[in-house]
């Protein structure tokens, strides 16, 4: 009989985490995923994405702050694979509170990496790295070997941790592996981040709960996929014979503009009617443009893929009108649509 694989997930409450404990417990795995203790007192409003999930993982209470609690959650289970999601994600806020984000983001890998070294030494380890690391990039488009030059604290905390995956992986031929992901998305995504800020604006605007929408550089570029391929390849990097790194990226470049112009003409509304330019959601420094090219990936990994930018701007703006209509967006109205917020 063969036993049921074991992984554990960091950042399970997020949007990859959610996606990524659904395709593994699809592919048979036994899940599990580290929480935190306000997360199990509040599962109305922090298990929301995982919600549908819940009879089929193990959670468990820990904080990436605190190296006995990751210790204690991996010495009571044989995981096989380990994937590191947790992080503070949002980089805009990154620049708010560089400190927490460092510390939160750094020392939470080095934490991970540490415990599994001493109780799991052959658990594989997925990092979740980004494309942000490439930042004022020095090549277009992106690949494994061009250089980092990070432009916020984000950036240089998921260089740091891309640096301790290295090397644990040198140092102690562990299992690390790091994906560098560009941008991805769907109707899971927080709502402080872009795409989703303005497909669930463009839904309010559109049910007239709204009447304009309130955004920062129209010219940034991003290279934007779809959550749900993205973990595949998260997974695909940890079945490999050897540890290496890869990134994920469409390959296709959009401006915010763009972004705009879609999803308003997804609801048969003119964008330039609504969106208007709003310093305050400029970054300290942009990173300007990114694209990246993932034929590492194609060629090593067999992935590719599936969603074009059209198909998921449409899937997110079909979900927030749903939401909107059904008048569940409430909170969010109180939490993100304030102007004065930084999302
Ligand atoms: P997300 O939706 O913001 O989820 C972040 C997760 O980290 C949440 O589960 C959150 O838990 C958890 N977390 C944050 N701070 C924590 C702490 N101090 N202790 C324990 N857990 C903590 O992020 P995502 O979009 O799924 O991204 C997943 C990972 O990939 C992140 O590391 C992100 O930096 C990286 N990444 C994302 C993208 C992208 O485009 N999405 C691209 C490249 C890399 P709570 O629910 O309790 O807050
Ligand atoms: O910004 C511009 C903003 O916050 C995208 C994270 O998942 O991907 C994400 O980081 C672009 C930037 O994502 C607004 O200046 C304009 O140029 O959606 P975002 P991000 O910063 O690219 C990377 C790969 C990660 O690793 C991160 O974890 O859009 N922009 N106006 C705006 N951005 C926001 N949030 N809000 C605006 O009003």
């Amino acid at each position: 009989m063969n036993e049921k694989r074991k992984a554990l997930i960091t950042g399970i409450t997020g949007q990859d985490g959610s996606y990524l404990a659904e395709h593994l417990l699809s592919l048979g795995y036994e899940v599990h995923g580290l929480v935190r203790r306000v997360a199990l007192e509040d599962p109305g409003r922090r298990f929301d994405r995982i919600s549908h999930l819940l009879d089929r993982l193990h959670l468990h209470a820990a904080s990436l702050e605190s190296y006995p609690s990751l210790f204690h959650v991996i010495s009571r289970h044989e995981f096989d694979e380990c994937y590191h999601l947790a992080a503070q994600s949002f980089v805009a806020e990154s620049f708010a509170d560089g400190f927490s984000t460092l510390n939160t983001n750094i020392n939470g890998t080095h934490y991970m990496l540490a415990a599994l070294r001493e109780l799991r030494p052959r658990c594989r380890f997925y990092f979740a790295g980004s494309s942000e690391m490439f930042g004022k990039v020095r090549e277009t488009p992106q690949h494994e070997t061009t250089p980092f030059h990070p432009r916020s604290p984000y950036g240089i905390s998921k260089v740091a941790g891309f640096d301790l995956t290295r090397n644990y992986r040198e140092a102690y031929g562990m299992f690390c592996a790091s994906g560098i992901l560009f941008n991805h998305e769907g109707p899971r995504r927080g709502f402080e981040f872009v795409s989703r800020k303005v497909t669930s604006t463009v839904a309010r605007i559109k049910l007239g709960r709204a009447d304009e929408l309130r955004i920062g550089n129209l010219e940034a570029k991003r290279d934007w996929g779809h959550a749900k391929d993205y973990v595949q390849a998260m997974h695909l990097m940890l079945q490999q014979p050897e540890p290496d790194d890869y990134v994920v990226a469409t390959g296709v470049t959009h401006t915010v503009r763009e972004l705009c112009e879609l999803a308003f003409a997804e609801v048969d509304l003119d964008w330039r009617e609504y969106v208007r330019v709003d310093e305050q959601f400029y970054r300290p420094a942009e990173v300007d443009l990114l694209v990246g090219d993932a034929t590492k990936a194609r060629k090593i990994l067999g992935w590719q893929p599936r969603y074009t930018f059209e198909e998921m701007i449409r899937e997110m703006m079909q979900a927030d009108l749903q939401i909107a209509r059904q008048g569940s967006d409430t909170q969010i109205e109180q939490r993100c649509f304030d102007q004065r917020s930084v999302c």
